[in-house]
């Protein structure tokens, strides 16, 4: 049995029932063999053992009281996983479907991704189980403020750094972020993704989409063509895909179809992305209200936005949500190029079925690492007290986003696998962590 099989053996025994974070551990073991074989002192010293296993885990018990005077109780989490190159830094997700299996792999996931970005962050997630919608903001407030209440006390700007995910956004942080302040007295950048008047960068909320947009358009340079003229799909219409969807069409691209958990639309013409702005970031709709805006688009209930034929896909919504049968619908309508905006949205025979298949494909810890990297540069503008233009962040995110493309596809080459940017971001978001993880000795 090689190492690799023999941990994932381990893995499986122990952690029965987190599919995701197996998913996640699979995918990230199996394509490092290569440099585990040629770095025999890594299994001699149990590196992918403690990789493995979080530094940490919080597990904590989330009351609050909704309008009516009901109380509820939810479950909150933080997985500190990896601070060898810097302090935990990773998002909260507020979503109902939360468990430990989701925030595990997603934590597993941001110690690669926030080593791909260059800057010295280590890797973790969060959330709970608590689903914001339908709230009002005093219960959405109250919600954060009790989850802080625990917190706090294992979260600092050089400890650990939490931001925004699925269901968390500038109205969270903020509440968030007030309540840090007032149990522990300290102004400092201890979140990110604040708002502009309190420490928050220009740039953060676009940050994601625009840098898996760049990315995305490294990709195409490689093989002389760009986004100008392409039909793209771009999953989800939250944080992510709002902001890829609006670089995608200042590149010159069509965006034609978007989603929300509930269903998607079909704008023949091009996505109204103002429409989708005011339905999502200011009315908190749902995305069938497009056709208030635009009655000559198509709406449709629940999944089957992959149908759609588009040159370029961007799944920005969530984990497996394009499965094999999505994927085997795409190449067949012609789909070039699938960028993950999402954290592992692309399940793994649907991955493999798009590279066999001739898709260039992205993996969301290399194309999604914009908005992480913006976070630490968020973190560098809250560290001098001071803060850099909207031109100059943005600058330093297109530099960050051609610098992974660039890490990605070499560390790939350097192993025989050109082109294959999964395994290219995972040998080179693995070998920095793993020299400092053998530099501090057991740990
Ligand atoms: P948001 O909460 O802003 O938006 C999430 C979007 O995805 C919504 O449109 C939501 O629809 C949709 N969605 C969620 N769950 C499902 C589902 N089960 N089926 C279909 N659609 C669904 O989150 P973000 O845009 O911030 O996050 C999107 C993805 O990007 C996540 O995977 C996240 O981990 C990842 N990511 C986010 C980063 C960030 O900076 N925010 C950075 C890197 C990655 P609905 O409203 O109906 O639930
Ligand atoms: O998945 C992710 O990279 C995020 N949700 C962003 C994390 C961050 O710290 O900005």
């Amino acid at each position: 049995m090689t190492y690799v099989e023999r941990v994932l053996q381990d893995i499986i025994r122990k952690n029965p029932a987190q599919d995701e974070y197996i998913q996640a551990t699979t995918e990230v073991l199996h394509s490092i063999e290569p440099v585990l074989d040629a770095h025999p002192e890594y299994e001699a010293n149990a590196l992918l053992e403690r990789l493995t296993e979080p530094e940490r885990i919080i597990i904590f018990r989330v009351p609050w009281v909704d309008d009516a005077g009901k109380t509820h109780v939810n479950r909150g989490f933080r997985v500190q996983y990896n601070s060898a190159i810097g302090p935990i830094k990773g998002g909260l997700r507020l979503h109902p479907s939360v468990n430990l299996g989701i925030m595990k792999f997603l934590g597993f996931e941001q110690i690669f991704k926030n080593s791909l970005t260059g800057l010295p962050i280590g890797g973790g997630k969060g959330g709970s189980d608590f689903d914001p919608k339908g709230k009002s903001d005093r219960e959405v407030m109250a919600f954060c403020q009790s989850f802080m209440n625990e917190l706090y006390r294992h979260i600092g700007a050089d400890v650990d750094v939490p931001a925004g995910d699925i269901g968390v956004g500038a109205r969270e942080i903020g509440y968030l972020f007030g309540q840090y302040k007032r149990l522990t007295g300290l102004y400092e950048g201890v979140l990110t993704g604040k708002g502009l008047t309190y420490g928050g960068s220009l740039a953060r909320k676009e940050a994601t989409g625009y840098g898996l947009v760049y990315f995305a358009s490294e990709m195409l340079k490689v093989k002389n063509d760009s986004f100008e003229g392409k039909t793209v799909i771009v999953s989800g219409s939250g944080n992510v895909a709002i902001y890829a969807a609006e670089k995608a069409t200042q590149f010159g691209a069509k965006v034609v179809a978007m989603c929300d958990s509930t269903g998607w639309v079909y704008d023949a013409e091009g996505i109204d992305l103002a429409a989708v702005k005011e339905i999502k970031e200011v009315k908190r709709g749902r995305i069938r209200e497009y056709l208030n805006y635009r009655p000559s688009a198509e709406y449709h209930d629940g999944k089957g936005i992959w149908t759609v034929k588009c040159d370029v896909a961007l799944p920005c919504a969530t984990q497996n949500e394009l499965d094999l049968e999505d994927a085997k619908t795409l190449v067949a309508n012609g789909c070039k190029l699938v960028a993950e905006g999402a954290n592992m949205p692309t399940t793994l025979e649907a991955t493999e079925y798009l590279q066999k298949n001739g898709v260039n494909f992205a993996p969301g810890k290399a194309a999604n690492a914009g908005g992480v990297a913006t976070s630490a540069l968020e973190m560098s503008q809250n560290s001098m007290r001071l803060s850099w233009s909207f031109e100059e962040v943005d600058s330093k995110l297109h530099d960050i986003m051609k610098g992974i493309h660039r890490n990605a596809y070499e560390a790939a080459k350097a192993y025989g696998f050109e082109g294959n940017y999964v395994v290219g971001a995972n040998i080179a978001g693995f070998l920095k962590v793993a020299e400092a993880m053998m530099a501090q000795g057991v740990c």
